[in-house]
């Protein structure tokens, strides 16, 4: 193994209750009943997929590209707002240690995130120096559990697929990162998938997977 390419929300940090306020205020506005049960179905999904989900419980009258595009807007004006609240102490010590372990045993370390706002949370909690290379929703076509966003990432560290370890919270993200012949570790929502190579229940279990 050469690289590790981790998952951005609900891996290094935990912006779903962010998501999650931000997608309510959007729904209530729109008498859409949302929970935190339908929350769940959003991780890892890009933001037009997330509105479609939301979406399904709207009766009204169907809307056109123009006005979802509006309400995605508004959406992530909320979401960058609570955004801006966060800080370093947002990662967890495990997190920092273990990125900082794997980068001194000479590992590429990169992030494979749907999110187009994964710089602005790297910079806010100050990691923005611990990747070598950031693939997000800013260079990619296709969503999770589309390859792409890894197979992005394996390209802009320059090292094949099959030397990448992808860590992964999303079933969808699971699927993506087996999709692009990597090896997948499940986190989090993820530990129990069984499609993940390893399941793992704390970061730091990382530094016994090295091959
Ligand atoms: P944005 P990840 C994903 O981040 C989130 O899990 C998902 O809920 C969100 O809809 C998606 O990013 C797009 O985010 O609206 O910021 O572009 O888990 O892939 O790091
Ligand atoms: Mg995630």
């Amino acid at each position: 193994m050469k690289a590790f390419i981790f998952d951005l929300d609900g891996v290094i940090v935990f912006t779903d209750k962010f998501h999650y306020q931000a997608w309510k205020k959007m729904a209530d506005a729109m008498g859409i009943y949302f929970d935190e049960v339908i929350n769940n179905r959003l991780r890892g999904v890009s933001r037009a997929e997330s509105l479609e989900i939301i979406l399904e419980r709207y009766d009204g009258e169907p809307l056109s590209d123009e006005k979802k595009a509006e309400l995605m807007e508004e959406k992530n004006n909320t979401y960058r707002k609570l955004l801006a609240t966060m800080t370093p102490a947002d990662v967890t010590d495990e997190v920092r240690d273990t990125l900082k372990k794997l980068h001194e045993q000479r590992y590429k370390l990169a992030i494979g995130s749907s999110s187009r706002n994964a710089k602005f949370i790297l910079e806010k909690v100050g990691l923005l120096d611990a990747f070598d290379a950031i693939s997000d929703g800013n260079n990619i076509t296709h969503s999770k559990p589309d390859p792409e966003v890894f197979t992005k990432a394996g390209e802009f560290l320059g090292v094949k697929p099959k030397e990448c370890v992808v860590v992964e919270d999303a079933y969808a993200g699971i699927d993506a990162a087996k999709a692009a012949g990597m090896t997948a570790v499940g986190i989090g929502d993820a530990a129990g998938y069984a499609k993940a190579d390893y399941q793992i229940e704390s970061f730091r279990e990382l530094l016994a997977i090295q091959g």
